[in-house]
């Protein structure tokens, strides 16, 4: 299964501001094994530039703003982070560069599994290739 979405959450608002809460099972539709920020990014900076082959990730610009790029092995699509309120849920084979990372922008990832640099295709040629194999057998 590969996929992304951009989902909203709700703010919970009252005068002294804002909130939003995300919860497993509700609106994080897997076990957050992870949490990593990315944050300070150098000017005109680009990052990414891998796949992963069974993570699941919810990215959310907590402040500031960048820019996904989505790549499914057949399509291209940019979509920009600029609102605490959205996150771009992303799921399996999907190849990811991110870039235009605002001065302020922090990334804030929830992750369903643990650091495991085996689960990274950072090879676009390799990305190509098990997209391929995976869309024969299924
Ligand atoms: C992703 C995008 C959105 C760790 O030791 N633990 C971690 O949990 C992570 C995420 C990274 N690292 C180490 C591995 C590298 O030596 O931190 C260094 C930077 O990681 P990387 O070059 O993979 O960072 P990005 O910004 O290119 O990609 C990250 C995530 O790795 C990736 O899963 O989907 O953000």
């Amino acid at each position: 299964m590969a996929s992304y979405k951009l989902v909203n959450f709700k703010t919970l608002g009252d005068e002294r501001g804002s909130l939003i809460a995300i919860e497993q099972g509700y609106n994080a539709p897997f076990e957050i094994k992870r949490v990593y920020y990315i944050f300070d990014t150098k000017e005109g900076v680009e990052r990414g530039f891998h796949a992963h082959i069974n993570l699941k990730q919810i990215a959310i610009a907590v402040k500031g703003s960048c820019t996904f790029v989505l790549d499914n092995g057949t399509k291209r699509e940019e979509i920009k982070l600029t609102n605490p309120n959205q996150g771009l849920f992303i799921e399996g084979l999907i190849w990811r560069e991110m870039k235009n990372f605002s001065f302020d922008c922090v990334l804030i990832v929830l992750a369903s599994e643990h650091y495991n640099e085996s689960d990274y295709i950072r090879d676009y040629n390799k990305f190509l290739e098990v997209v391929k194999n995976v869309s024969c057998i299924s």
